[in-house]
């Protein structure tokens, strides 16, 4: 009787105990690779970057700079020497563009943070209309690759400054 109950016990244990290494072996393997993916990011000072060529060039075709408007405000994006590509597409010489609103420039060598003043225009998009408070505001445009990171070189807008009037009837 104890025989037996032994006997069932080791060949319930064999199968276990076999596949043990295999997985111990895959775990092992898993750390590895995430270690390694990890220490050559950091090797290379953050996330890998997409080149920018040198005639990048993006711009406001409106509004301009010192202009007095009434809200909404229509902006409108441009681009030179460059394309636009939803985000998520990697392909080498285009991007899709960010709005800074009413901030500073973001990290270029971060992703561009989503908020409030910091817009993504992730499908492509080259104008927008926004609702903004009377008063004085800033915009400037960074273009971002299909992870959202500035290009290297960053390609990079002026800012611009413009008023937004009191409207009367609201
Ligand atoms: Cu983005």
């Amino acid at each position: 009787m104890s025989r037996l109950h032994t006997s069932s016990v080791a060949t319930w244990l064999r199968p276990k105990l076999s596949a043990a290494p295999a997985a111990a072996v895959s775990l092992v393997l898993a750390i590895l690779i995430l270690g390694f993916s990890a220490l050559s990011v950091s090797a290379e000072g953050g996330i890998p970057r997409s080149e920018s060529p040198d005639d990048a060039r993006v711009y406001f075709i409106s509004p301009g700079n010192g202009e007095t408007l009434t809200s909404p405000v229509v902006v409108r994006f441009g681009l030179g020497g460059m394309g636009v590509a939803p985000a998520g597409v990697e392909k080498h010489g285009t991007g899709h563009h960010h709005l800074v609103i009413d901030a500073d420039l973001p990290a270029s060598n971060l992703p561009i943070p989503k908020s409030d003043h910091y817009k993504h225009f992730g499908k492509g998009q080259t104008e927008v209309s926004l609702d903004l408070a009377p008063g004085t505001h800033t915009l400037q445009l960074v273009l971002g690759d299909h992870l959202h990171m500035p290009h290297d070189p960053p390609v990079v807008s002026e800012q611009i400054t413009f008023t937004v009037a009191e409207t009367a009837n609201k």
